[in-house]
């Protein structure tokens, strides 16, 4: 087994116990990487028009040209098959599949996924597809966005025109990234597209990104003539209280709720959490359920994707002694725990991760799991040939997918890892300034140089796969 100097023998041994079935994957997002945002018909994604906002994104960068990678697409597809990888997890741009969020599809559009889905299968990757990562397009905004409910419905039939065009060759599908930061960062906090300060349209957008994902999920389960493997990703980390006291313990139990269980209940439940629904009342703010949704949003599912990155310990105090803040609301602080950072500055802690697993194993039964993102940024330091040895991200990604196997020695069904991300590429308000990738960009040249990162798990991958021996 190769091994990183990174872990302790314990973490390596865990990792080389990873039973040959496990899935070794990268993932992507479209606007994060295609580039070509006015080519075949594509439309304006929010994210086109928040780019133009001055001071929204860093050095006003776009997602304009990206990677390129839609003029680049069998290249990536190869580095991808090349690195030992076997999945592929990439999503759809709906303004590009569906231009204006109504109507017919686009067939050139939909072609370049198509012609994806085949490269991806020639070359022995499964193709793992996302329906929703935060691009909507620009005029279903302009109708509402997501705290509208209409746009849950126009979700589920866009879905279905990617479904009924890629289902005969994907089995596994997603059908929301990260609805948190979709609504809360996009709709409460302003720093995400569209850019909106509004706490009620926010948890609007929760119910009615929940209500897409149900729809969605009962429809392409009704249509399926092949199996398929229907899913949702959410980014999860855990809460921790940074003392016992009661101030401290309700805010971490505020960030669980509104980052977790106000998203998990429901879904697993069919219910949403009683004290999440109290904490929203205090706020004057009411869910906009109607008859029927909770049941539609609880439709089965086939799996969680789960995505990591970091976990919080939360203070109900802030800096300055008060426990309210200036709109009267109760302060959940993020207290940091003194741990190294990413160039995020998000702290590493995977034993969050093995913790969060085995906790939603217990609390939600009988949901596999996939990582279906964990990966860190660092300011990479390139040698003369483009190489990057990056160690911190090396170790980075080892002690996470160590963090997994132990959750699966704990009993957490964890079915596989997909380090975010393939590519360095367009980090939303953060520009290009952040990079994720294990391979590295050069956005000048567009040349791809596989990070030493890449090489060792793809190395991983192969050993793990071929229980040991290649
Ligand atoms: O780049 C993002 C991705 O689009 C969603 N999950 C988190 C990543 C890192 O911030």
């Amino acid at each position: 087994m190769t091994t990183t100097s990174h872990l302790t023998s314990a973490q390596s041994d865990l990792i080389a116990g990873l039973p040959p079935s496990f899935r070794w994957g990268v993932a992507t997002s479209a606007y994060q990487i295609e580039g070509a945002v006015r080519s075949d018909g594509r439309t304006a994604s929010i994210w086109d028009t928040f780019c133009r906002v001055p001071g929204a994104v860093v050095n006003g960068e776009t997602g304009d040209v990206a990677c390129d990678h839609y003029h680049r697409m069998p290249q990536d597809v190869a580095l991808i098959q090349d690195l030992g990888i076997d999945t592929y997890r990439f999503s759809v741009a709906w303004p590009r599949v569906q231009p204006g969020g109504r109507g017919p599809a686009n067939p050139a559009g939909l072609a370049f996924y198509d012609r994806l889905v085949d490269e991806l299968l020639g070359r022995g990757v499964d193709p793992w597809v996302t329906l929703y990562h935060w691009d909507l397009p620009q005029e279903l905004e302009d109708a509402g966005g997501w705290p509208a409910r209409d746009t849950a419905y126009r979700f589920a039939d866009y879905a279905m025109l990617v479904f009924d065009r890629l289902s005969d060759r994907v089995r596994s599908w997603t059908t929301l990234n990260e609805p948190w930061c979709s609504a809360m960062l996009g709709y409460a906090y302003g720093a995400h597209a569209p850019g909106r300060r509004d706490f009620t349209a926010a948890l609007q957008a929760v119910h009615h990104l929940l209500l897409g994902h149900g729809l969605a999920t009962q429809r392409m389960r009704a249509a399926a003539t092949r199996p398929v493997e229907l899913g949702i990703t959410l980014n999860l980390g855990t809460a921790a209280a940074e003392t016992d006291s009661e101030l401290d313990r309700a805010a971490a139990r505020r960030a669980d709720g509104l980052g977790l269980r106000i998203y998990l209940d429901p879904l697993r439940h069919g219910r949403y959490p009683a004290d999440v629904v109290t904490d929203l009342a205090a706020r004057g703010v009411e869910l906009p359920v109607r008859p029927g949704d909770l049941e539609i949003i609880s439709a089965p599912l086939d799996l969680l994707g789960v995505n990591y990155y970091t976990s919080h310990v939360f203070s109900g105090v802030d800096e300055d002694g008060r426990t309210e803040d200036a709109d009267g609301n109760p302060v959940e602080r993020a207290v940091p725990r003194g741990l190294p950072t990413t160039a995020m500055d998000w702290e590493i802690f995977p034993e969050g991760l093995t913790d969060l697993l085995v906790r939603i194993s217990r609390d939600y039964p009988g949901l596999p799991i996939v990582i279906t993102e964990s990966g860190a940024a660092f300011d990479d330091r390139p040698d003369e040939t483009g190489f990057v040895r990056d160690d911190d991200r090396t170790a980075y990604l080892a002690t996470h997918i160590a963090a997994v196997a132990a959750a699966r020695q704990a009993g957490a069904d964890v079915r596989g890892y997909f380090a975010w991300s393939l590519l360095d590429n367009f980090e939303w308000a953060y520009g290009y300034d952040k990079r994720f990738g294990i391979v590295r960009v050069d956005y000048d040249t567009q040349a791809r140089v596989p990070k030493q990162s890449a090489l060792w798990y793809g190395d991983t991958a192969r050993r793990v796969r071929s229980g040991g021996s290649a």
